[in-house]
C-alpha cells in the first residue's frame, strides 16, 4: 500500500495559537504555550501518524516585522522562514478575535508569491468570542485577503495553491474540530515513505521538551519583559527506579534578573519549581525530583554561540 508523508509549517503572528494547535493536533504537550507573544523560540517538530499518512508538523516562533530586532529575534525570524522551504503544506494562522493585521498582509503576500506550496488559512480561537464576533472576524479576513489578491498584478504571480475552506475556522479547544482538521491535513500529504515511527511524537529529545516545560512556568510566573531573556539548560536528567532526577540551570542576562527570578527569600523560584515539577510529572507520567539553579550570563541573547548553547537556537543560514 502506498504511504504518504509530508511537512506542515504552522506559521502566523505571535500569539495566533500555533503552539496550542500543535499540542491539540498531537494530543500531548510538546510546545510551550503562554498568553505572552514569542513564547516559542525554536522550531519544534511534532509527528502525527494515522492510517497510511504521516504529517510532520513544524511549530515556529512567530514572525515579526521590524528593522531593529535583537539578535535572538532575528534568528527566530529566520527559523520561521526556513521552515517554509521544507513544507509541503503551509498552515497560516490568524487569531479571529484579533482579526487581520498588516503583518499578515506582508507574510501572506510573500508566501503566495514565493513558494509553490499548498496553503491553508486558518482562523483560530473561534471558541473565545460570540458567534457574531466570529463571523465579523471571518468576514474581515476574507475582505482583507481579497484586497491582497486584488493587489497582485497577474494570477501567474501566485505560486501557492489555496486549499480547503477560506478561512478554515477552528478552535484548538474543541476536540471534534481539531480531529477533522487533523484528518484533512493528513489527507493532503504527498506520497512518500514515513520518516518517523508510528509511535514517535517528536524529533526533540526528552530533555529538550522538559527544558521547555520549565521555561513555560517561568513565562507564566514572571512579568511581561523578563522571560524573553531567559533560557533553561538541563544539566542532569536521569531515571532512577521510579523517579526522574532533573537538575536545570535558569540562565539570565543580569544580576537584577537573577534577583527577580529567585524572589523574596527564594519564593518565586520555589513556586516556579513546584509548578514545573507538577507539569513534568504529568508529561513524563512518573515522579520527578527537580532542582533549579540560576546563573547570570550577560549578553547571551546577543551572542550567537551562547544562543546555540543555551537556547539550542542556530541561524539556519549558518547551519545549512
Ligand atoms: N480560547 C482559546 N484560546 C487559545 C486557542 N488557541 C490558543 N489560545 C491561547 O492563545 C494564547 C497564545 O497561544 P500560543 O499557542 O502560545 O500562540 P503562538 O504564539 O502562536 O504559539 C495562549 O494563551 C493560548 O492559551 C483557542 O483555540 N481557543
Ligand atoms: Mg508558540
Amino acid at each position: 500500500m502506498t504511504k504518504n508523508c509530508g511537512y506542515v509549517a504552522l506559521l502566523g503572528r505571535p500569539n495566533a495559537g500555533k503552539s496550542t494547535l500543535l499540542n491539540a493536533l498531537l494530543g500531548t504537550k510538546l510546545a510551550v504555550v503562554s498568553n505572552k507573544p514569542q513564547t516559542t523560540r525554536n522550531k519544534i517538530l511534532g509527528v502525527c501518524s494515522e492510517g497510511n499518512s504521516q504529517a510532520l508538523l513544524l511549530d515556529t516562533p512567530g514572525i515579526h516585522k521590524s528593522d531593529n530586532l535583537p539578535k535572538m529575534n532575528q534568528v527566530m525570524n529566520k527559523v520561521a522562514w526556513s521552515v517554509l522551504k521544507d513544507a509541503d503544506l503551509v498552515c497560516y494562522l490568524i487569531d479571529v478575535t484579533n482579526g487581520w493585521h498588516e503583518e499578515d498582509t506582508l507574510w501572506l503576500d510573500g508566501i503566495l508569491k514565493k513558494f509553490e506550496k499548498k496553503l491553508l488559512v486558518l482562523a483560530t480561537k473561534t471558541d473565545k468570542v460570540k458567534i457574531e464576533e466570529v463571523e465579523h472576524g471571518r468576514q474581515n479576513i476574507v475582505n482583507r485577503f481579497h484586497d491582497l489578491i486584488e493587489g497582485v498584478k497577474s494570477v501567474s504571480e501566485l505560486k501557492c495553491q489555496l486549499i480547503g475552506d477560506f478561512p478554515l475556522m477552528v478552535s484548538s479547544k474543541r476536540p471534534t474540530e481539531v480531529a477533522s482538521l487533523r484528518n484533512y491535513i493528513l489527507s493532503q500529504m504527498p506520497e512518500g515513505e514515513w520518516l518517523f515511527g508510528e509511535d514517535d511524537l517528536t524529533d526533540r529529545p526528552q530533555r529538550f521538551v522538559c527544558a521547555e516545560i520549565i521555561r513555560e512556568q517561568i513565562f507564566r510566573q514572571l512579568g511581561q519583559e523578563l522571560p524573553y531573556k531567559i533560557a533553561v539548560v538541563i544539566d542532569i536528567f536521569e531515571n532512577k527506579n521510579n523517579v526522574t532526577n532533573i537538575s536545570a540551570t535558569i540562565v539570565v542576562e543580569r544580576d537584577s534578573h537573577k534577583g527577580i527570578v529567585i524572589g523574596k527569600k527564594g519564593s518565586r523560584l520555589k513556586s516556579i519549581g513546584t509548578d514545573a515539577r507538577i507539569s513534568l510529572e504529568r508529561h513524563l507520567d512518573r515522579k520527578v525530583f527537580l532542582e533549579l539553579f540560576v546563573k547570570v550570563k550577560s549578553g547571551w541573547t546577543e551572542n550567537l554561540n551562547m544562543l546555540s548553547e543555551y537556547a539550542d537556537l542556530q541561524d539556519p543560514n549558518d547551519v545549512n
